[in-house]
């Protein structure tokens, strides 16, 4: 990017993260002049920020690394099972290196706005420095969970201790992971209790002098199930990796699980027992994923795995009072994103933790000593906000993008993302967000998606430059087909009922819709495959 004259390129990227690098990658092999911007000073994105304690995959190691290589998935030994943050950052650093990607990386460098320029038919960035670059194709690799969000509470800016968000857990200097801000022995608090929170509590327990976790709402967690990974399985893995893809390729989530096709309701209570019980230890999210099928869409037999799940968390927490506080009572199992856990419900049997219950004792304000309740104040060196992210469009939206005519995405965007495809969005040509909104963002191993999404982003710009066409947008036909397909499909579960991150509703004022494809990625997959075989049908090429 430039401060005077803005340099110009075919394509830029927004985001050096696991689906930024790798359309970087595919798209220089096109032939492309390409720029990725990135905010942070190195690449990775979730793994370069998330450096909290605990942090770790919930897929299975082997089934997120980037399969266009053979020559990467032979060289590269994961060491468990569910691969910690440091070890997924040193990867992605591997990478980088490996195919020399740094090169066509501006790092430190966030993006402010970006507007489009019609009459020269292209994009033109601008950065929060002031510095600006254009471009033909203007790429979102955003990644879904990027906006953190930190609540607003009275006083918070008051607290004399350390305070930040799990997002921004400072970085250790010498290595890939967090800094040790020193926390053994201390008093914590920690606000939240998502997939993060879970991952954070269960290790900040073992050394802390007491942690006090405010819950709002549990979450329904079952065991990840996570260990070393032995020479012979490595080897295993490394003669496996193309059915190990192949089976991400049908499954509906693209990991290696996939649910039982059978009701819960049609076999016997002694069946369905045994099938809970023997993927209730996991592997990953074998329980989610692996069970019946329609504990996604029928209450009753969400009801049956609802009520299982119940008796395992009461059979693990020594208090009855505060095994019901941890059983959620407003959604079912797999409603939400279900957090992945190693003894956390134990956790609440150790003497240095309090679990407070703010939907009974709601927080009142952030005081110098720490937090205090509408009942008492709970005086604390460091508070850990595990609050969340504005998912899905908040990164996006977080931008000044400007479309045809002025109008603003964040505008279009204000009751609901409206895409084609989650790719497109029409008066916004050649902007393309990948793994976005209405996408198979979420629902879905990120880089199986990202892999999806970027192949068929790379295939639909080499059918353009074949065919002198140099502008692609949706039809509004085909966008508002599309916005009523995924409410319809996402409508005939329960997980658009439930509040969740899923539907926009954790974050104030955003309009709840539910925000990404839940068909599953299969589906997902042939939509593409059938759009692209029909000359990018519902496009609008000139
Ligand atoms: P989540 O799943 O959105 O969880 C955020 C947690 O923070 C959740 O327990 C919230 O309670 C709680 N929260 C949010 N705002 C507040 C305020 N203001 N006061 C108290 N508690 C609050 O985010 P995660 O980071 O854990 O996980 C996001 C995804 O990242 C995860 O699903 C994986 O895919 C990776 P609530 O439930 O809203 O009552």
């Amino acid at each position: 990017m430039s401060s005077t004259a803005a340099q110009h390129y075919d394509a830029i990227i927004i985001g050096a993260g696991v689906t930024g690098l790798y359309q970087l990658y595919r798209l220089r092999e096109l032939g492309l002049s390409v720029r990725v911007i990135e905010a942070a000073s190195g690449v990775g994105g979730t793994w370069f920020w998330n450096r909290y304690p605990g942090c770790r995959f919930d897929s299975e190691s082997e089934s997120y690394a980037y399969s266009f290589s053979k020559e990467l998935l032979q060289e590269w030994n994961w060491t468990e099972h569910y691969s910690p943050q440091p070890e997924t950052l040193r990867y992605l650093n591997h990478v980088s290196d490996k195919f020399d990607l740094r090169k066509d990386i501006q790092f430190n460098t966030r993006v402010r706005a970006a507007s489009f320029d019609a009459a020269a038919n292209c994009w033109e960035v601008e950065a929060e420095s002031g510095e600006r670059a254009r471009a033909r194709y203007l790429i979102t690799a955003l990644g879904p969970l990027s906006a953190p969000m930190m609540p607003n509470i009275p006083g918070m800016e008051n607290f004399r201790g350390t305070a930040f968000h799990t997002f921004n857990w400072p970085a250790d200097p010498n290595g890939w992971g967090g800094k040790d801000v020193g926390y053994a022995g201390k008093r914590v608090g920690i606000i939240g209790t998502g997939a993060t929170g879970v991952q954070v509590i269960q290790e900040i327990a073992k050394t802390a002098g007491h942690l006090t976790v405010f819950q709002r709402r549990p979450n329904w967690c079952s065991p990840l199930g996570n260990g070393p990974i032995s020479a012979g399985e490595q080897a295993k893995i490394k003669a496996s990796y193309p059915e190990i893809f192949q089976k991400c390729k049908t499954s509906f989530a693209s990991m290696v699980h996939d649910s039982d096709p059978r009701s819960a309701l049609d076999v016997s209570p002694e069946e369905r027992e045994a099938l809970f019980e023997k993927l209730y230890p996991g592997p990953g999210f074998s329980l989610w994923l692996g069970a019946f099928a329609d504990i996604f869409t029928n209450q009753k037999a969400n009801d049956l795995i609802s009520d299982f799940v119940a008796r395992k968390i009461r059979s693990r927490v020594k208090d009855p009072k505060i095994a019901e506080k941890l059983i959620p009572k407003d959604h079912g199992f797999g409603t939400r994103r279900v957090p992945l856990e190693t003894r956390y419900y134990e956790v609440y049997n150790q003497p240095n933790v309090t679990l407070v219950d703010i939907s009974e004792t709601p927080i009142a304000r952030i005081t110098p000593e720490g937090i205090k309740t509408s009942d008492r104040e709970y005086e604390l060196d460091i508070i850990i906000y595990a609050t969340g992210f504005d998912a899905v469009t908040g990164a996006i939206t977080r931008i000044d993008i400007t479309g045809e005519g002025g109008v603003k995405l964040k505008d279009k965007w204000a009751s609901g993302p409206r895409s084609y495809l989650g790719l497109q969005s029409a008066g916004f040509p050649n902007l393309f967000t990948l793994v976005g909104p209405q996408g198979n963002s979420a629902l879905c191993n990120v880089p199986r998606c990202a892999e999806l999404n970027v192949e068929w982003v790379t295939d639909f710009i080499r059918h353009m430059r074949n065919n002198q066409q140099t502008c692609s947008q949706p039809s509004k036909e085909a966008e508002d087909a599309w916005v009523a397909q995924v409410a319809e499909v996402a409508d005939a579960t329960l997980l658009a009922k439930t509040d969740s991150w899923y539907t926009g509703s954790n974050v104030p004022g955003k309009k709840r819709t539910f925000l990404i494809w839940a068909g599953g990625n299969p589906a997902y997959r042939e939509i593409l495959a059938d759009v692209a075989a029909k000359g990018y049908e519902g496009f609008e090429l000139r």
